[in-house]
């Protein structure tokens, strides 16, 4: 009756549901029984590989999170695809890292959809497995065609046209405009008579901004977002209009969990995915009430508490809906951690003890590991692994094909080059994984990971991440060869004394490239 007993039955299944078509009874039995898993993935923000609990953080308890892990498996060699948000969620969801496509870097606000509707993707895969697929949260991957999107019009393609059933959507960042939600293909609350303006390159509307208007401030910025000032916080680009619609920055994460409720309350009679893809832990900073101050750790701190807090609430929905021994849950981020981004929120004034990278080096935009390893844990319903540390070397790219496998869809198209059906490791039971992955740092090298071994490709550019974080970027002339078992910071570069290695690795990544 179990979630094991469905991935034993699911091919015995599939063949005999046509033939008992007429034993009304029984096939209704059978599917009960049998049931496709839920899945719901968490996809955190910019959340490090040391900033719960879980992975070993000593000066902030993240109880619900760890929780998970206790009670599923903790993946401790887990990589997104790369060290920023957008081309990180364009590998999760269509199965390819991002460097295949042009303009997968960081999106603007009002970029265009930046999949291709024709392409396989995740959701579409889970779709054609009977499953109902939702999306609620950040988005960033680009809305509209390629005039953008019709902000006070349907908003489209998008989520829906690439295989979602439902989307409640910030559309790119909480530091972008425009600040409101957007709900399958319309922004929520908007009045027909005070429409949305929308201007990445220069002031539209007569709203106060950051840079004319300091004063009007609750948060300074402490890199660029000095444009339109929306809830005293002031974001990348222009906005004006959309008054009603505006969001309330300190009442997201309790948004994206009622939408998240409806979406899984509403589906709980068949297989659904949901994706939550929380606005925490990125910038802006702003915590709601129950957590101001509750970290000790300034704004950061309390914001990881509130994102703790988001697991916990749809861990009780699950559970309240009788579901928990029926879904899968996967805990994970989609880059690794930075401590000024932009705003002035104390975060590295009061930071104290807490390493958010637990000691990588880098960090958000970069090339080494801190850039793009990231927790990852996976809660299997019966229990599967339960409790275990997996060292087997995963990406989050292989989610599209393991899924696929999981849910009984035999055959994932060609243009889906880069992701593997690693459900073994996913389960627990194969603890080698994959035998390499690619990684890509913002603006700058990738990197070529197999085995112990980690080759960064030689370019040149600015060591350090140039408008401020204080993040060192990868950028190197020279090839840079380390041995992440027995040096996991990447300290030693040890190309000139393994030549053969580096001609290796160099090779092994032109012909990944050509796909
Ligand atoms: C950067 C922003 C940063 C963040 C990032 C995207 C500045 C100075 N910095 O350009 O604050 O928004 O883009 O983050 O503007 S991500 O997690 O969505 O990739
Ligand atoms: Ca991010």
């Amino acid at each position: 009756h179990s979630f094991l007993a469905y991935v034993l039955l699911t091919f015995v299944l599939v063949s005999c549901k046509n033939k008992t078509s007429n034993h009304k009874a029984d096939s209704e039995t059978t599917t009960k029984e049998t049931q496709k898993p839920n899945i719901v993935f968490i996809y955190t923000d910019d959340l490090g590989y040391g900033d719960i609990s879980a992975y070993g953080a000593t000066e902030i308890k993240t109880p619900a999170i760890d929780a998970l892990a206790d009670e599923g498996i903790a993946f401790h060699n887990a990589y997104a695809t790369a060290a920023t948000c957008t081309p990180s969620r364009y590998s999760l969801l269509t199965g390819n890292y991002a460097w295949r496509k042009k303009g997968t870097g960081v999106a603007k606000g009002d970029e265009a959809l930046l999949i291709d509707t024709k392409r396989t993707t995740l959701p579409s895969i889970l779709k054609t497995a009977g499953y109902k697929t939702g999306i609620v949260g950040k988005w960033h991957l680009g809305l509209g065609d390629k005039s953008g999107p019709d902000w006070n019009g349907k908003i489209s393609p998008g989520p829906l046209e690439i295989g979602f059933d439902y989307s409640y959507l910030i559309p790119a960042t909480g530091d972008r405009v425009p600040c409101v939600f957007v709900e399958n293909h319309h922004i929520v609350n908007l009045d027909p008579n005070d429409p949305v303006t929308v201007n990445y390159k220069e002031k539209v509307g007569n709203w106060p901004t950051g840079k004319e208007n300091p004063d009007l401030l609750t948060m300074k910025p402490s890199q660029g977002h000095n444009n339109t000032i929306v809830n005293g916080i002031s974001r990348i680009g222009y906005m004006t209009g959309g008054k009603a619609a505006l969001w309330d920055d300190e009442t997201i994460p309790m948004e994206l969990v009622d939408k998240s409720n409806k979406f899984i309350n509403s589906n709980k009679n068949q297989p659904f995915f949901l994706l939550l893809s929380t606005h925490d832990i990125h910038v802006p900073r702003i915590a709601n009430k129950m957590f101001q101050g509750k970290s000790g750790m300034g704004a950061r701190g309390d914001v990881i508490l509130q994102l703790d807090w988001t697991v916990n609430e749809i861990v009780k929905t699950l559970k309240m809906q009788n579901l928990l021994n029926n879904t899968i849950i996967v805990f994970s981020s989609d880059n690794g951690p930075v401590i000024d981004d932009g705003y002035q929120d104390q975060a590295r004034e009061l930071l104290g003890d807490h390493n958010p990278t637990g000691g990588l080096r880098g960090g958000k935009y970069s090339a080494y590991n801190g850039g793009s390893k990231i927790p990852l844990i996976i809660r299997w319903p019966d229990g599967k692994g339960k409790g275990t540390i997996s060292n087997a070397l995963v990406s989050q790219v292989d989610f599209l094909s393991s899924f696929a496998a999981l849910t009984g869809v035999k055959k994932v198209k060609e243009d889906v080059i880069d992701s593997q059906n690693s459900l073994d490791v996913f389960l627990g039971d194969n603890t080698t994984g994959r035998t390499a992955i690619v990684q890509e740092s913002f603006m700058g090298p990738v990197s070529y990971l197999e085995g112990d071994w980690k080759y960064i490709e030689p370019i040149d550019g600015p060591k350090l991440v140039p408008w401020g974080p204080i993040i060192e970027t990868g950028f190197q002339k020279e090839p840079q060869l380390y041995n992440i078992k027995n040096d996991p910071n990447e300290q030693e570069n040890l190309a000139s004394r393994f030549p053969e290695r580096v001609k290796d690795f160099k090779e092994k990544l032109i012909n990944l490239k050509k796909g």
